[in-house]
């Protein structure tokens, strides 16, 4: 029966093609939610956007082993990961409100509006939020796309309604939904444009602030790198690790762009006898230090990728405690926790007792010769050697409390991360790659090995199940950087598996029990598979 098949054909044909009109409507009407309030977030605070905001919030709801798992398969490239699963959903979404509003058009204009509220309540709750203004570009997103939807939902209406009337309508409203949809998709895109323009502004007094920062030099500088402190095996860590290579750890969905000339560094608490606050050229004015120290992720796994060594320049942090009236626990102080707070409402606590133990713990306001990059901390930042980044490390840092760890739990600790966190002894194989197939004969093993302010004493490698034996270590730098190694292997055909182990300045072995990264750093041996042909 042909009349039938072409029936069902027209059915389903206009079945399709409302549906894709009532999509299309919802993905402009959540376009245009989301540029709006990437306007308003320009105008005010660009970290108050509802995508960085739920961001945020979900970074901070993960679970250890799901963020770690996420930090291991997608490396730093993480935070795009969330951000594009992020507008995946609100992208489905917006296409199932769409088409639901093609029946019940104030529902669906209500699910946008209740879309900006999750938004809005998300940026409520940020650590860094700075009060109500904060939900204004979420709510105005919801309400703009709101509109949005329920002006193109009727238009699309408008377009079902004429079948069985005149034909002439018919185009007429046709040609106004597709004129609704036009407008909307100019006014998103153009709030969108303005919005990001307005973003870009607002991080410029960062950027000139830190074009014109001159690093006073240091009054004790590092001494020079000894001379052997390089490796020239091909494919080893360089020594000093460069900006672009430098491994990035935190929870910052943008990178705080904060501008120097209005920073503050406040210091208080537990036992501060003289809170006080600092700017940026009253720490530059004080006796700078110095020093190269190798940082350390807890979250790195053994054979991982997430430390990095450089030459920090920094006020020495003790100093700056003892001035406060702040006295270590040893000496009868009152504090045994340090939390630093960073502008993004990170804290990190370390123990006072370390920090002050005369080890050069620092507020570092240089790295290898520059000031810090943005995304490691500009203005200002800790470093505590000895100590994993978590523990120590604070980026973008605005205020130090001295407390008690009974007292306060910060921000990882909370999430199932050990309150105290010294570096577990490590050795990483740098080359050869796991499952490379060099040639037989003699292959050149090496890597870098870290225990710091232990510093590395010792390192060996194994082949499968035979001895170990002793690697040549490089210079050693000083006590607070990784040491590289290198071992010349005569390779026989086959397949083998290299391992090493280091001993730290103290003699111990670094352990060869495995542990996962969580609470407390990873421990266990690293070891490459290769085929020799
Ligand atoms: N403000 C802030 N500081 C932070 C973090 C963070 O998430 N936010 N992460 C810490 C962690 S876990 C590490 S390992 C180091 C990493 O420093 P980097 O990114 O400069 O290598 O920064 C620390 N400082
Ligand atoms: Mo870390």
């Amino acid at each position: 029966m042909p009349g039938v098949s072409s029936f069902r054909t027209t059915l389903s044909r206009t079945t399709l093609s409302r549906a894709a009109t009532g999509a299309s409507a919802g993905l402009l009407a959540g376009s245009t939610a989301l540029a709006v309030a990437e306007l308003v977030a320009g105008l005010g605070r660009p970290a108050s956007g509802p995508v960085t905001v739920v961001g945020g919030a979900l970074i901070d709801r993960t679970p250890a082993p799901v963020k770690d798992f996420a930090i291991r398969t997608f490396g730093e490239d993480d935070k795009t990961v969330l951000r594009l699963g992020i507008l995946a959903v609100l992208g489905l979404a917006a296409v199932g409100l769409g088409v639901i509003g093609l029946r019940h058009r104030r529902l669906a204009a209500a699910g946008v509006l209740l879309f900006g509220t999750v938004g809005a309540v998300a940026a409520l709750g940020r650590p860094d939020s700075s009060g109500t203004g904060d939900a204004l570009p979420s709510m105005a997103g919801g309400l703009a796309g709101s509109f949005a939807l329920y002006v193109l939902l009727s238009q699309a209406a408008a377009v079902k309604a004429p079948a069985g009337r005149g034909g002439e309508s018919a185009v007429w409203d046709r040609r106004g939904f597709l004129v609704a949809a036009g407008v909307t998709a100019v006014t998103a895109t153009s709030a969108g444009v303005l919005g990001r323009f307005l973003s870009a502004q607002q991080g410029q007094g960062a950027g000139v602030s830190r074009d014109r920062l001159v690093l006073p030099e240091p009054s004790s500088p590092a001494p020079a790198v000894p001379a052997g402190a390089q490796s020239r095996v091909p494919g080893i860590s360089s020594f000093l690790t460069p900006h672009r290579d430098f491994y990035r750890v935190d929870t910052a969905l943008t990178v705080p762009r904060v501008d120097a000339a209005t920073w503050r560094l406040r210091i208080h608490g537990k036992g501060v006898t003289r809170p006080r606050t600092y700017t940026l050229d009253q720490l530059l004015a004080r006796p700078l230090i110095e020093r190269d120290i190798t940082l350390t992720c807890v979250s790195n796994e053994v054979g991982g990728p997430y430390v990095g060594n450089a030459r920090w320049l920094g006020v020495p942090l003790a100093g700056l405690l003892r001035e406060a009236g702040v006295r270590p626990p040893s000496h009868g102080g009152a504090a045994d926790q340090l939390v630093a707070r960073s502008v993004d409402g990170m804290t990190l606590g370390s123990p006072v007792e370390d920090v002050m133990d005369g080890r050069d713990a620092m507020l570092a306001v240089g790295m290898n010769g520059e000031p810090l990059p943005f995304a490691h901390g500009f203005p200002v930042r800790m470093v505590v050697p000895g100590l994993y980044g978590y523990v120590s490390a604070c980026k973008w840092i605005e205020s130090i409390e001295l407390t008690t760890f009974d007292a306060y739990d910060p921000y990882w600790v909370k999430r199932a991360w050990a309150r105290r966190a010294p570096i577990k002894t490590q050795a990483r194989i740098d080359t050869p790659r796991p499952f490379a197939r060099p040639a037989a004969g003699t292959v050149t093993i090496a890597g870098v090995a870290w225990a710091q302010r232990r510093g590395i004493a010792r390192v060996e490698i194994r082949i499968d199940d035979g001895p170990w034996q002793d690697a040549d270590l490089a210079a050693q730098d000083s006590i607070d950087t990784w040491r590289q190694w290198s071992y010349r292997w005569n390779a026989a055909p086959g397949a083998h598996t290299i391992t090493v182990r280091a001993t730290d300045g103290s003699g111990r072995i670094q352990t060869g029990r495995r542990a996962p990264t969580v609470p407390d750093g990873a421990s266990g041996r690293h070891s490459v598979l290769v085929t020799v042909p």
